[in-house]
């Protein structure tokens, strides 16, 4: 487990399940049509039963790339599970990057509206979506730390990775940007 501190808030990366986070918000990697699919979004409504998708259906239609909605979170132990939809990953030259960052934008922004301490997030895009992990992690990391700077909450963001090899990429780039802090 990697973890900074950053205007009063952490950040920690830390390799695992993120159905097992014991944090107040976990957020999906969803996409805009909110129909579940493989992935962490299957994970996340297999454990957390069928009320997270009934509440999906009666909120909302669908949410746009780089936006991010929220339901509660059914069996899991979080409070709230915030659909955050990345870009699927092209060719890096079709606005990926932008909107990958703004994905991790909203789920921080819905995160503060609902007064949540701590949310973990998935690296988002970088299954199903294909974004090569090493930029995903870049944008992930200086996109939560430009937030954290700003804003000073949650006061926990933890990136959880499921495989090692993105853990370890996700620390290396960390440690890197921690000397420009
Ligand atoms: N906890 C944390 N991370 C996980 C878990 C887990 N339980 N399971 C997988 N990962 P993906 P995307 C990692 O494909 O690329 C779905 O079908 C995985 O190793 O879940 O944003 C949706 O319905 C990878 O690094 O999301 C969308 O249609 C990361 O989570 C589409 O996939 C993201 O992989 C979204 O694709």
């Amino acid at each position: 487990m990697m973890r900074i501190e950053i205007n009063n808030s952490f950040l920690e990366i830390t390799q695992g399940d993120i159905t097992e986070q014991e944090v107040e918000a976990i957020v999906n990697a969803a996409n805009e049509r909110l129909i579940p699919g493989g992935g962490v979004d299957g994970a996340i409504h297999r454990k957390g039963g069928p009320a997270i998708l009934e509440e999906l259906r009666e909120k909302y239609t669908h949410c746009p790339t780089g936006e991010a909605v929220v339901t509660g979170a059914g069996n899991l132990k979080a409070k709230y599970v915030i659909h955050a939809v990345g870009p699927i990953y092209k060719d890096g030259k079709r606005g990926e990057a932008e909107l990958l960052s703004r994905a991790y934008r909203s789920a921080l922004e819905r995160a503060v509206e609902l007064g949540v301490k701590s949310i973990a997030f998935p690296a988002l895009s970088t299954g199903a979506y294909g974004y090569p992990i090493k930029e995903a992690s870049e944008i992930a990391l200086k996109t939560i730390l430009d937030f954290l700077k700003e804003k000073g909450k949650p006061e926990l963001v933890r990136m959880v990775l499921f495989l090692e090899e993105h853990y370890n990429t996700f620390v290396k780039v960390l440690e890197e940007l921690k000397s420009n802090l």
